[in-house]
């Protein structure tokens, strides 16, 4: 008795404290079964409740609340108490909200919320001197853009692994590619492609991180050029960019990057080879019948399904770097492109007919084989890395209009698996099988990876229905070398009926699921109330290592560095030369130092804020009345903010980050006297 009398405490301590051995409990009718007695036993819940443990049995909080034993399963499996920590963390895109979510995983706790291509207030993003500095250099032919349309978030790997340095993601509305240092969680540098107009198929990184890739999406002239669509087959283009990456600047070198041109078909999504593919790259194509519309033509879904095949583009991109240091191409825009033409003739870009309106496009962890799905096919294609390299090797090709080499389907196919409508992406767990998004189905499909020779091993296990109409999904370290398993994201676009209608808008929804049994189960609806979410990867959250405080006082984020513009305790004050004002400040809890400016209307000012603070989470904000200032200064760090002095009167400016009992006194007045 005493025995059973113990293991109840412990059940109901592990369900009520959601200790780590919880998750462990597989059966929830065990559990409940194990709590139930409890209900009748007052003495052993009076000597529980002696303890201050338990205050109530899970059998009753279960029935007050309605849940079944597999709910309360579900919610044991994810629950992490406060101060604890989730096994991993989700790079989410936040679609055309222009930012990335960081999510913990199983808690599915919304962490953070990246600003990249859109100023954010909260963050300070886009309000200082450094931060429009990295809009600016991301802008679109001289013209500064508050937004962009986050696709795919591509963490830095290190041998194929997620190496938890840094993250990157693509504009797909503005072919851009933005840089974010996660030793700060913040966006250091955005880059406009000059060659193409929209991208999709970035960033996908190569297994070093060497290069990030941008494929174009529509096809266009060269950037900004003007065409007339009966010119589309001579002046519009498709090309693939390898944006060259530094990991010690943390940058991206426009300079070592280059493009190969592509036909005028839209690429789509793409991947790069790893293993015995490294070096080359994948992407899909679609509208193969360079449909565009207009009067007199199909509108542009129905001419872009004319054919039943489209193309996967292959590239060797270890024998293009090496054309480019040759120096065999052609410099458009100011970055070099490796013309088809060229490309050809160093063989070093292929296509190979896909089914149907191809869209997901992922190599399996050991490199072996691409996964292809096709929207309005209902089979995920698999194709042989060793077969298209054999298929190379025989040189028997046929050409398309622009003289690229076509590989044939049989030659090069491994095997097709029949999975349901609308396949769209497919990731990978530590179990052998691989996890493929249906949908017009609203469903994953899970299939086994077979082996190569063997067709027949391929097959289909079990599909699970999500809600609804999912995208993208993300396995914990899904798409590397290793990866880990364990949950499922389920990155889902529609919400109808999942939560409480907030009005026509309505959330997103990202399902948790827990991959680990022999049936998947759904555990978890987490709505997220931002941008639509297409990509999202996963990483082992001890292989981040972000700084809780910068490194010294004074210091630059963007340029990870001391900044000039740092100012020490005792060194604040005001310069004036001309009409220049130079406000050299301090923030500590709870005070601006110096906390009053005084200033001619039409001056030109420059404030240095510098946090001179160590505690961590000590942020001070700065807010200024009538302009766009809003900063938030984190412990150690310098921000600059010029503006002009535009309009007499007078300002106070305060703290933002409500940071001690006087923070409401953290205050200043600036004077502007009228001219
Ligand atoms: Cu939304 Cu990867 Cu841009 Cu599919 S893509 S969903
Ligand atoms: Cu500093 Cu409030």
């Amino acid at each position: 008795m005493a025995d059973s009398t113990e293991r109840l405490r412990l059940s109901r301590r592990m369900v009520l404290k959601g200790t780590g051995a919880l998750a462990a409990a597989s059966s929830a009718a065990a559990l409940l079964a194990a709590c139930g007695p409890l209900a009748d036993d007052d003495d052993d819940d009076k000597a529980s409740n002696g303890t201050g443990a338990i205050p109530a049995s899970a059998q009753e909080v279960a029935e007050a609340r309605g849940l079944t034993p597999e709910d309360i399963t579900r919610a044991v499996k994810t629950y992490v108490p406060g101060g604890g920590r989730d096994e991993f963390v989700m790079f989410a895109s936040g679609g055309h909200g222009g930012q990335v979510l960081v999510i913990g995983v199983p808690s599915m706790r919304l962490l953070k919320v990246i600003a990249v291509y859109a100023p954010e207030p909260w963050q300070g993003y886009g309000f200082s001197d450094e931060g429009r500095k990295i809009l600016e250099e991301g802008g679109v032919d001289g013209k500064v853009l508050t937004w962009g349309d986050t696709h795919h978030p591509g963490l830095s790997e290190t041998n194929g692994e997620y190496d938890g340095q840094f993250l990157f993601i693509n504009d797909k509305a503005n072919a851009r590619m933005a840089v974010i240092d996660l030793r700060d969680f913040e966006t250091k540098q955005i880059v406009k492609n000059p060659h193409i107009i929209s991208n999709h198929g970035g960033a996908f990184v190569t297994p070093n991180t060497e290069y990030i890739t941008d494929g174009s999406q529509y096809a266009a002239p060269w950037g900004w050029e003007y065409a007339h669509p009966s010119e589309y087959k001579e002046k519009f283009h498709g090309a693939m960019t390898f944006w060259k990456f530094d990991r010690e600047q943390g940058r991206i070198l426009p300079d070592a990057s280059f493009s190969v041109e592509l036909p005028p078909y839209w690429q789509d999504l793409a991947d790069c080879g790893k293993g015995p593919s490294d070096g080359w790259m994948f992407s899909n194509s679609f509208n193969v019948e360079m449909a565009i519309g207009g009067e007199g033509n199909p509108p542009v879904e129905i001419g872009a399904l004319q054919l039943e095949m489209d193309y996967m583009t292959v590239i060797n991109w270890r024998k293009a770097e090496e054309v480019v240091a040759a120096g065999k191409y052609e410099m458009i825009k100011g970055m070099p492109l490796i013309t088809i033409k060229t490309a050809v003739e160093e063989g070093l870009l292929f296509q190979i007919p896909e089914p149907k309106s191809p869209h997901g496009i992922d190599v399996t962890p050991d490199g072996q084989f691409i996964v292809v799905c096709g929207k309005l096919d209902p089979h995920v294609t698999i194709y042989s890395f060793e077969k298209i390299q054999a298929a190379i090797e025989a040189g028997d090709f046929e050409y398309d209009d622009w003289g690229v080499p076509i590989l044939r389907f049989e030659d090069t196919v491994e095997a097709q698996v029949e999975l349901g409508l609308g396949p769209l992406h497919t990731q990978f767990d530590d179990q052998g099988y691989a996890y493929t998004s249906l949908f017009l189905n609203s469903a994953v499909a899970r299939w086994k990876i077979g082996t190569a020779g063997d067709p027949e091993s391929w097959v289909m296990v079990e599909k699970i229905p999500v809600h609804y109409n999912v995208g993208h999904l993300s396995v914990c370290e899904g798409d590397t070398v290793s990866p880990k398993g364990k949950y499922l994201i389920s990155l889902n676009k529609w919400a109808i009926d999942r939560f409480q209608p907030v009005g026509p808008l309505h959330p997103q929804n990202f399902q948790l699921i827990d991959i680990t049994g022999e049936q998947m189960d759904l555990l978890y609806d987490a709505p997220i109330g931002i941008g639509e979410p297409h990509y999202a990867q996963t990483i082992s959250a001890d292989k981040l290592q972000p700084w809780s405080v910068y490194p010294e006082v004074g210091w630059d984020p963007v340029a990870q560095a001391p900044s000039p513009h740092a100012t020490q305790p005792g060194e604040e004050g005001v310069v004036r030369d001309g009409n220049k004002v130079t406000v050299n400040m301090t923030s500590i809890r709870s005070h601006f130092k110096p906390d009053q400016i005084f200033l001619k209307q039409g001056d030109e000012v420059t404030l240095n804020i510098t946090n001179i603070e160590r505690a961590q989470d000590a942020t001070h904000g700065f807010a200024f009345p009538g302009q766009e200032i809003q900063l938030s200064i984190e412990p150690g760090e310098t921000v600059s903010v010029t503006f002009t002095a535009d309009r007499a009167g007078v300002y106070p400016f305060y703290c933002t980050e409500f940071c001690s009992a006087l923070h409401l006194e953290m205050m200043g007045y600036c004077f502007v006297e009228p001219s």
